[in-house]
C-alpha cells in the first residue's frame, strides 16, 4: 500500500446494551454486523480501533437521572458546563453502558484480538457524546477522547467506520472524521440505525459533511484485498 494510503477501521460502540436479545438500548439487527466486520478485521488497516460508550451511573443522557422523563420520547437541553451560553437539545435514552456492568462489554463474537486501541467515550456525566472524537461543544470542549491525535499520530489518511448505531455514534464518528480531514468512509451493511426509517435522511447528512456511504463490495472496500 502506497504511504498516501494509511487507512484507520473504527468499530463503534459494538457492545451488548446496543445489541438483541437482552440490549437495554437494542438496535434493530445489531449483532448480525459483527460477522462483516469480522471480516473487515482480517483486513490490512494499519489501525484497528473499538470504542466503547462507557457511562458513569449518572450520566445526563438517562431518562432515569430526570424525574417524570420517558426515554427515547423526552429530550433535555444540554448546557456548557464551562460556558452557559452554549447548549444544545439532546434525546434521553434507557440506562446503557456503565462503565464495568455486563451491558457495557463487547460483543463476545467480535474478535477483539485484532483490535490495536480501545478508546472510551460518554466518560463526562456533564454532557452527552454520540462522537468518539469529542462532545458537541466547541468553546472549551468538555470531554475529548484522544482519538484524532491518535489517528494523525499513526499517519492515517483514510477512516472506515461501522458499528452502532447507525443514526448516532456511526454517524457523528463519520461526520467528525471527515471534519478532522479524513477521507472517510462509512460501510453501510456493517451498520443498523436505531430508527431504521430515519437511515436515508441521515445517511444525506453524512454525506453532507464530506464523508462517503459506500458498500462492502466498493472500489474503497476492495482496494483493501
Ligand atoms: C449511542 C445512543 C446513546 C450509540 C450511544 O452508540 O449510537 N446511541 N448512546
Ligand atoms: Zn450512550
Amino acid at each position: 500500500m502506497t504511504s498516501d494510503f494509511k487507512p484507520a477501521l473504527i468499530v463503534v460502540d459494538l457492545q451488548e446494551d446496543f445489541c438483541p436479545p437482552s440490549g437495554s438500548l437494542a438496535v434493530p439487527g445489531g449483532r448480525n454486523v459483527v460477522a462483516p466486520i469480522n471480516k473487515l478485521l482480517e483486513l490490512p488497516f494499519a489501525l484497528k480501533v473499538a470504542t466503547k460508550d462507557w457511562h458513569p451511573p449518572d450520566h445526563i443522557s438517562f431518562a432515569a437521572n430526570h424525574p417524570g422523563k420517558q426515554p427515547y420520547t423526552d429530550f433535555v437541553t444540554i448546557v456548557n458546563p464551562d460556558n452557559a451560553t452554549e447548549s444544545y437539545s439532546s434525546r434521553l435514552w434507557p440506562v446503557h453502558c456503565v462503565q464495568g456492568t455486563p451491558g457495557a462489554e463487547l460483543l463476545p463474537e467480535l474478535d477483539a484480538g485484532k483490535l490495536d486501541e480501545i478508546i472510551e467515550k460518554g466518560t463526562d456525566r456533564r454532557v452527552e457524546m454520540y462522537s468518539p472524537f469529542y462532545d458537541p461543544f466547541t468553546s472549551p470542549r468538555v470531554s475529548d477522547s484522544g482519538l484524532a491525535t491518535l489517528l494523525r499520530d499513526r499517519g492515517v489518511t483514510d477512516v472506515y467506520v461501522v458499528g452502532l448505531a447507525g443514526d448516532y455514534c456511526v454517524k457523528s464518528c463519520a461526520e467528525d472524521a471527515a471534519k478532522e480531514g479524513f477521507r472517510t468512509y462509512l460501510i453501510e451493511e456493517c451498520t443498523r440505525a436505531v430508527d431504521a426509517g430515519h437511515w436515508p435522511q441521515c445517511k444525506k447528512a453524512i454525506e453532507g459533511s464530506g464523508a462517503k456511504v459506500v458498500s462492502v463490495k466498493s472500489p474503497e472496500v476492495l482496494r483493501l484485498m
